[in-house]
């Protein structure tokens, strides 16, 4: 039977319909089921030593189209589509967006399942299933609201395995179950991501909004994933869903190494953990626990092992963002790895007198991150110059005993879903170019500088961005309801909302614009910025930053004398799924994170493949974009991380100076709490917003922001430069293939798991 043949029988089954007949929605469950019965009949990647991934988060987005193209029946599908007056992309709307991450470190997650599989490695990752996931944004007043997003759907990519393990906490106990989704790589084999999820989490104890019942543990653990945010993580139901996840998956890492018949000695040979983050610490102290109580380990014995299979990745400087939970809480939730810790604390106390290194401090709080670096044989920063960071200053005592153990692995995305899916046009216009090596090897996209002089290719580029742009375009207007102007500059900054990206520094950029056009200065090409970003519920400033953003979209597009001249507008709900629409029409990409600040960011390099060119800072991968484009195609500005780690070391940065001494930075942020902006915007939010710059800006906006005006100004003025805009392009995408995810897990593999 053809492909044709089996989607109309089961659509048939279903409905009793055939294609053509089927709503999207349905046909959505028709082409769900097919493809899962193509990923049944693919065959599972096998070796004798297997990577486990361990994290709080996988950002997986939608998975429909990305699984047709890595199982090679994407063009097939759509043609058939295309013939019964369907397409892809329609039916694609109609499939929910788990949101099972954050943001960077969670579709890391993601981006890593596919290239360990496309790679052909043996590898599986471990997390949770939340039923309501990330909150969703809903825009109300000019402030975010906060909905729970239910997207599990009868049918759907999860699997219920059957298995199930137990789980004790120190007031209870649970049962859990597995559900499976299976991870194809491109154009290779099966692995699993593994969710684990309560069997008794009832949905209905959630009310109004995102709030429930906090004290029913074996009903809520599963049912929300925590927001990113550094300031309320003090939350002892965290603790629970950590220890839930790392004790259902030592259990099953353990089930299958023995399964597979290995003594439970060798586990370093056939297993490596890669913790993600120090969210799942607790596994090298449970791992400690099921082996010497249950298994008949020493404590020696036990240590040793787990230590040569744990390995951790670090993902930021922020201290207030790395985990220190207090011993009371560890001791409440999970008494039985109390003993553990301590012991794992007395030994590095016993070596060690610095108190920098101890696990347990004076204060009785538990350092995760401690935990990882003594007890795992790798440690990784995920850009350069956040691996340098790491080890000459936030982690330099760890460095100084274990230099061996640290390395830098910088991020990657995959090119999968962030080219090929994303843009079809740029796809298969390169693949017309240099051919489709590119798809397996992406450093061939360097191919593409060969043409870097050939007119037709560096026009076709730039149509591509402009069809991109245009469907952007209707896409907004039909979901945000705001006309935008497919000619203008499309300058975009999405990723979570914090003060260390600095959104707040863009904000006054477009108020300075704003003063300019009224006062008479009109720029030649119109402008068009757009945001996305969620902030989590309890991170105050971030939601004044969001209701000023608001305000100003208000306020600029409905006057008459600025707006066709410039935009704004901040898109509800930013999510993976709008990350794909928004990043192919981008023209610049905001990446202005003080120095130091970002540990890589992975949005800079979706853009840059996608033919944008990035306004940076020097920070995060954002310095090895600058290596590999060169300074002529990229903008780079702000003071750079040394400096700003010295402001912080001499506490001398004082934001009051910087507003006295220019009245263009003085103008901007007197313009928050205008009469014009107050009477739009709240008083309580906007004075708050405008306090915090002025007296405090902890993330030195207007450290930067002269120097952003200035260079921002020289892009807009570049872009006039068609010729030389096109050039750029260029570059940006033949640079791009070292950002693949592909060579980041080849990296992973080579230097840390070192599987088959
Ligand atoms: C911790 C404790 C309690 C509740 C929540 C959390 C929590 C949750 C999520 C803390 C941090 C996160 C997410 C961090 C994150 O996304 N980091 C980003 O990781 C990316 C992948 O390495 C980098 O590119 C980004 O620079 C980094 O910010």
């Amino acid at each position: 039977m053809n492909l044709e043949q089996t989607l109309n029988e089961i659509t048939g089954k279903l409905y009793g319909k055939n294609i053509g007949a089927c709503t999207d929605a349905q046909l959505y469950t028709g082409v769900l089921q097919l493809t899962k019965e193509k990923m049944a009949e693919t065959p599972a990647i096998t070796g004798d030593k297997k990577v486990y991934y361990i994290s709080m988060e996988f950002l997986i987005g939608k998975l429909l189209s990305n699984n047709l193209i890595n199982l090679g029946i994407y063009e097939e599908l759509s043609d058939i589509l295309k013939k019964n007056g369907k397409t892809i992309a329609d039916i694609e709307e109609a499939e929910p967006e788990p949101s099972l991450g954050n943001g960077g470190l969670g579709r890391l997650a993601a981006c890593f399942l596919d290239s360990i599989a496309t790679l052909g490695l043996p590898g599986d990752g471990i997390g949770l299933n939340y039923h309501f996931g990330l909150f969703k944004q809903v825009f109300k007043d000019h402030l975010q609201n906060a909905e729970k997003n239910d997207w599990i759907q009868k049918d759907s990519w999860l699997n219920n395995t059957g298995t199930k393990f137990e789980v004790a906490f120190g007031d209870r106990k649970v049962t859990s179950v597995l559900y499976d989704i299976d991870v194809v790589g491109y154009e290779n084999g099966l692995n699993k991501l593994h969710l684990f999820d309560v069997e008794t989490v009832d949905e209905s104890l959630v009310k109004k909004g995102i709030t429930f019942d906090k004290e029913a543990i074996e009903k809520n653990l599963t049912l929300f994933l925590y927001p990113d945010d550094s300031d309320e993580a003090g939350n002892l139901l965290r603790i629970y869903q950590e220890y839930f996840m790392v004790c259902n998956g030592a259990q099953l890492i353990l089930k299958e190494v023995k399964e597979k018949g290995y003594d439970l000695h060798t586990l370093p040979e056939h297993v490596a953990i890669q913790i993600n983050d120090t969210h799942p610490t607790m596994v090298i102290p449970e791992l400690i626990r099921i082996l010497t109580t249950e298994e008949g380990f020493t404590m020696d014995e036990a240590i040793d092992v787990v230590s040569r299979t744990c390995a951790y990745t670090n993902h930021t400087i922020l201290a207030e963002a790395l985990e220190k939970w207090p011993l009371a809480y560890i001791e409440k939730v999970v008494p039985q790895l109390v003993p553990i810790i301590k012991e794992l604390s007395d030994r590095v106390a016993k070596k060690y007198k610095d108190e920098k290194v101890q696990i347990i401090d004076k204060d009785k709080r538990v350092h995760m991150a401690h935990i990882d670096i003594h007890y795992g044989y790798s440690v990784n920063g995920v850009a350069a110059i956040h691996t340098e960071i790491l080890k000459e200053s936030e982690l330099n005592h760890f460095y100084k005993i274990y230099p061996e153990k640290f390395n830098n692995k910088t991020n990657g995305i995959t090119f999968r879903r962030w080219l090929l899916s994303c843009n079809h046009e740029l796809a298969a216009f390169l693949t017309q170019t240099i051919g489709d090596g590119y798809k397996k090897d992406a450093e061939e996209l360097q191919k593409l500088l060969e043409h870097k002089d050939d007119q037709a290719v560096l026009d076709a580029i730039y149509d591509i961005k402009k069809t991109k742009k245009a469907e952007l375009v209707s896409y907004i207007k039909e979901k945000e309801g705001v006309e935008l102007n497919p000619d203008s500059i499309f300058d975009i900054q999405v990723k979570r909302l914090h003060e260390y990206k600095r959104q707040q520094m863009n904000a006054l950029y477009i108020i300075h614009k704003y003063l300019e056009i009224k006062g008479g200065r009109k720029p030649s090409t119109p402008l068009t910025f757009i945001f996305g970003a969620k902030a989590a519920p309890a991170y105050v400033i971030a939601q004044d930053i969001i209701h000023l953003l608001l305000v100003m979209s208000d306020i600029i597009n409905n006057d008459p004398e600025v707006s066709p001249y410039m935009k704004l507008v901040m898109v509800e709900n930013y999510n993976v799924s709008y990350a794909e629409k928004l990043i192919p029409a981008c023209d610049i990409s905001e990446q202005i994170s003080l120095a130091s600040k970002e540990a890589s960011g992975t949005g800079n390099m979706k853009f840059m493949l996608n033919g944008a060119v990035t306004l940076g800072t020097s920070d995060g991968a954002n310095v090895e974009i600058h290596e590999l484009v060169g300074d002529d195609n990229i903008y780079i500005f702000g003071k750079d991380s040394d400096t700003v780690i010295k402001h912080y070391e001499k506490a001398d940065y004082v934001s009051k100076d910087y507003y006295k001494k220019s009245p263009v930075i003085k103008e901007a942020v007197d313009f928050i709490v205008s009469k014009e902006v107050l009477k739009v915007g709240k008083k309580e939010n906007l004075e708050r917003l405008y306090n915090e710059l002025l007296n405090k800006d902890w993330f030195m906006t207007l450290l930067d922001l002269e120097d952003y005006i200035k260079v921002k100004d020289q892009a807009f003025a570049d872009y006039e430069d068609q010729q030389k805009w096109k050039k750029m392009m260029l570059v940006n995408i033949a640079k791009a293939g070292f950002f693949s995810s592909d060579r980041t897990i080849a990296e992973y593999n080579r230097d840390i798991w070192k599987l088959k």
